[in-house]
């Protein structure tokens, strides 16, 4: 408050200065502040660095999960905690510690280990929350997703958008645990999240190799003429890791034979799309899978939204700001809004898996991203 140009405060906001007031008028002012905050009103110039900072100031902070220690806690919730109607689904949430206590790893996003024992089954639901699944390791795990069984296999990526019916099941002699992510968050906060119970039986208890959604739309660059138009979520229930890996191997086999392929020297990577519009594969939830060389390194990057690594193979150090984390197979590492993020192979190359909330910026034309090496 006071006149100054643009320039001089360029980048940085002034801290605010009460007003000098004889004692009596800091009484008075005292009493208007009291006032207000009994009729639930607040003055903004008090706030106002707080409310709109220069630039984006996550309250979420950079945090890593250790997936030895969450397998561990999924498998003794195995054999504690039945999975079943009511409590629905044998998944521990991840909380953010910046976050002050609800199970939010980002503002926008919920990421969890879910555990089904040998012969259990999740019962079917639907929610209007976007979910998918990442399978770090194991198989013999079904997803059933309005009506079609979807096989869970390692390196798999598997959708269930926002209000479709789906369960699991495990028919396998062997526990099996995976990532789940959603944007429980987001309808949480905003006031969106609608949730209804289906059966507890799954309507469809065969298994399948492939799924009717991955007969139909899992095939490279076509799609059925029965279907036209556009979905506003991808139709394919399952992008088999059979696919990433082969698309990986590619742009790197490219990259070694001189021509482009690569996002980087030595990083590879790949979003999971929607075949009827060529964008996301959920309208909130972006995915990708990164893959970088022995030794190589991504391009630092700030970005307006939140991701989550996975490590899938491999070693690597992800920085995150001014920290570090050195993370291995199945940990689990966040990127806070605008915070600078970079991923550094360890010595025998890291496979990512990585989702985001970006489409959900994107769509309401506030996604920003800036490289500081200006690559
Ligand atoms: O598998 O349906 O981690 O509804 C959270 C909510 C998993 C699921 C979660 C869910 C599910
Ligand atoms: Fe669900």
């Amino acid at each position: 408050m006071g006149n100054t140009t643009a320039d001089e405060y360029a980048g940085k906001h002034v801290e605010y200065a009460p007003p000098p007031l004889t004692p009596e008028e800091e009484k008075e002012l005292q009493q208007m502040y009291d006032q207000m905050d009994k009729l639930h009103m607040k003055p903004l110039w008090t706030q106002i660095g707080g409310l709109m900072p220069n630039a984006p100031e996550p309250r979420a902070v950079a945090h890593k999960w250790d997936w030895a220690r969450l397998y561990k806690l999924a498998q003794r919730a195995g054999e504690l905690v039945p999975v079943g109607r009511g409590g629905e689904r044998r998944a521990i949430g991840l909380a953010n510690p910046g976050l002050g206590g609800p199970t939010y790893i980002a503002p926008t996003l919920w990421a969890a280990i879910q555990y089904l024992a040998p012969g259990e089954n999740a019962p079917e639901h639907r929610h209007s929350q976007n979910a998918f699944r990442f399978v770090i390791e194991g198989e013999g795990v079904w997803t059933v997703v309005n009506g079609d069984a979807v096989p869970m296999r390692r390196g798999d990526f598997l959708l269930t958008p926002g209000w479709n019916f789906h369960g699991h099941h495990n028919i396998a002699d062997e526990p099996m645990a995976w990532l789940d992510g959603l944007d429980i968050p987001f309808a949480y906060q905003m006031d969106t999240g609608f949730f209804e119970y289906g059966t507890e039986q799954l309507t469809d208890e065969s298994t399948p190799d492939f799924s009717r959604s991955e007969r139909l739309w899992a095939h490279p660059g076509l799609r059925p003429l029965a279907f036209p138009g556009k979905q506003n979520s991808s139709p394919i229930g399952r992008y088999s890791w059979e696919h990433t890996d082969a698309a990986l191997k590619d742009q790197l086999a490219l990259e070694d034979a001189g021509f482009p392929g690569a996002v980087a020297p030595g990083h590879a990577g790949i979003r999971f799309t929607n075949p009827t519009t060529g964008g996301d594969v959920m309208s909130t939830i972006r995915a990708e899978f990164h893959r970088l060389r022995p030794g190589a390194e991504t391009t630092p990057v700030h970005e307006v939204g939140n991701r989550v690594f996975q490590v899938f193979e491999g070693s690597a150090t992800i920085t995150v700001g001014e920290e570090t984390f050195d993370v291995r197979h199945g940990d689990i590492v966040n990127v806070p809004s605008w915070k600078k993020w970079s991923v550094g192979a360890g010595r025998d190359g890291a496979d990512l898996f990585c989702f985001s909330d970006h489409p959900i910026f994107e769509a309401v034309n506030l996604a920003r991203t800036y490289t500081p090496e200006g690559i």
